[in-house]
C-alpha cells in the first residue's frame, strides 16, 4: 500500500489531551519509518518547555487484534522499564527517558481506536539519539546485538499470562514459502510471469528454509519471549558517544525462538546495503561485522543460550533473510497489499536484494560456521 503521508495536524490536536497532554500543540511531524504502521513526532508545550512524543497508528489490516498487540506491548515496556529503574536506582519516570513507555489514555487503556478500527498510542520520545538503516561500524552492531540480547534477558521473567501471538506463525519460514506459492498460483496481478526467475530461485530454497521449524518441532529449544523485528532501525543510538540506548517497536513481541532475533539481526547488520537496494553487486556479508553481533549477543545472552543454538546462528541468519524476501515477493505478487511502499516495484526490489544476501550467506557459509561453533564451543 501507498505511504500515507499526509499529516492529520487536527486529529493529532484532539488526540494528544486524551493522554492527558493538554498543553498547546507546538508542531507535529511525519516520521518516515517502518513498512506498516504511521509514526509521527509532536511537540508539546509543557511547564518544564516543549516536549517530543512519539505518536503512532498501528495498522489493523496487518495487526487484527491491535487490542492483543497493545497489551502485549504495553506490559512488556512496564516490565522492562521497572527492572532497569530497579536495577540502576531511578524511578520508572526516569528509565523512561531512555525507554519506550507508552501513555495510558482516558479510557485506562495505552491507546485511543479511531473510527477506521485502527488505534493510536504514543510515548515520551527518547531525545538525543540516532538510528540507522545499515551498521556503520562493527562496534555499532555489536552494541544492537548487545542491546537485543538484553532485551531478550529483561523480559524472560515476565510471568503468566503466555503473551498474545498477534501474528500466528510470524517466522514459521515454511509457511511463508507456502504464503509465496499461493500467491504465485493465485497470480491476482498478473505479475508472475514477469518476476519467475526470482521466484524459482526462492523455491529452490524452500526445503532449507524448513531447517529451524524442524529444530524447534524436535523440541531443542525452548520458547522464549523475544522481540521478533531486530533489524538496525529498531535500536537507538546515544548521539555523540554511539552507545546503544535501548530497543524499539514492541510490535512483534512474543513467544518466540531466540534465534529469530539473532537471525533477522544479521539479515540487516551484516548486508552493507540497506533493504530496498537495486545494486546487488556491492551485498556481501561484512565478516567483522558478523563477528562483532555473534560476540555482542552471545555475551549478552549466554547465560540462557544452549550451544546447539548457537550453533545454528549463521543458518538462522539465512532463514530470515530468504523469509522476508519471499514476504516481500508474496507482497509484490499479491499487489503490495502488506508492507508499505514508495514506488510501484519497491517490493520486488527489496525481494531481490534478499535473494541476493541469502546467496552471500550461502557462499560464506563456511566461515560463519567456524566463527558460531567457536563461539558455541566457549559458552
Ligand atoms: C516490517 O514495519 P517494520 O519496519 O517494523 C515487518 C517485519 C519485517 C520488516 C522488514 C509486523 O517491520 O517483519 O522484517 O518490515 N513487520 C511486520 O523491513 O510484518
Ligand atoms: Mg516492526
Amino acid at each position: 500500500m501507498q505511504h500515507d503521508t499526509d499529516l492529520p495536524v487536527e486529529f493529532l490536536r484532539t488526540l494528544m489531551p486524551r493522554f492527558g497532554l493538554r498543553g498547546d500543540v507546538l508542531r507535529t511531524e511525519k516520521w518516515l519509518s517502518g513498512h506498516i504502521n504511521s509514526t509521527y513526532c509532536v511537540t508539546v508545550a509543557e511547564p518544564a518547555g516543549p516536549r517530543r512524543y512519539v505518536v503512532q497508528r498501528v495498522n489493523s489490516r496487518v495487526f487484527h487484534d491491535t487490542s492483543a498487540l497493545m497489551h502485549n506491548a504495553f506490559r512488556v515496556a512496564e516490565h522492562a522499564v521497572n527492572r532497569i529503574a530497579r536495577e540502576r536506582g531511578i524511578t520508572p519516570e526516569e528509565a523512561s527517558r531512555d525507554h519506550v513507555r507508552y501513555l495510558l489514555a482516558d479510557n485506562g487503556w495505552p491507546w485511543v481506536p479511531d473510527p477506521s478500527g485502527d488505534v493510536w498510542r504514543t510515548y515520551p520520545c527518547i531525545e538525543n539519539v540516532d538510528s540507522v538503516l545499515v551498521a556503520k561500524s562493527p562496534a555499532q552492531a555489536r552494541e544492537a546485538a548487545m542491546l537485543f540480547g538484553r532485551f531478550q534477558n529483561a523480559v524472560a521473567d515476565l510471568g503468566a499470562p503466555r503473551l498474545a501471538e498477534t501474528i500466528p506463525d510470524f517466522h514459521n519460514t515454511p509457511k511463508r514459502f507456502d504464503r509465496l506459492v499461493a500467491s504465485a498460483e493465485a497470480d491476482a496481478k498478473g505479475r508472475l510471469a514477469a518476476v519467475r526467475s526470482v521466484y524459482e530461485e526462492m523455491l529452490a530454497r524452500r526445503e532449507r528454509g524448513g531447517t529451524l521449524q524442524r529444530a524447534y518441532a524436535a523440541g531443542v529449544f525452548p520458547e522464549r519471549i523475544v522481540h521478533n523485528d531486530t533489524k538496525m532501525s529498531n535500536v537507538l543510538f546515544r548521539r555523540g558517544t554511539g552507545e546503544g540506548v535501548c530497543v524499539i517497536d514492541l510490535d512483534t513481541v512474543m513467544p518466540g525462538y531466540a534465534l529469530h532475533d539473532f537471525g533477522d539481526l544479521m539479515r540487516s547488520a551484516c548486508d552493507p546495503e540497506p533493504e530496498d537496494t537495486e545494486d546487488l553487486a556491492a551485498i556481501h556479508v561484512d565478516m567483522d561485522v558478523y563477528k562483532a553481533i555473534v560476540d555482542g549477543y552471545v555475551s549478552s545472552a549466554r547465560d540462557m543460550l544452549l550451544p546447539d543454538e548457537v550453533r545454528l546462528l549463521p543458518e538462522a541468519g539465512w532463514a530470515m533473510t530468504m523469509e522476508c524476501g519471499a514476504r516481500f515477493l508474496t507482497d509484490y505478487l499479491d499487489g503490495d497489499v502488506y508492507f508499505h511502499i514508495a514506488r510501484p516495484d519497491h517490493n520486488l526490489v527489496r525481494a531481490r536484494s534478499q535473494l541476493a544476501f541469502a546467496k552471500s550467506i550461502e557462499e560464506a557459509m563456511p566461515a560463519l560456521q567456524a566463527i558460531a561453533d567457536k563461539a558455541a564451543a566457549a559458552l
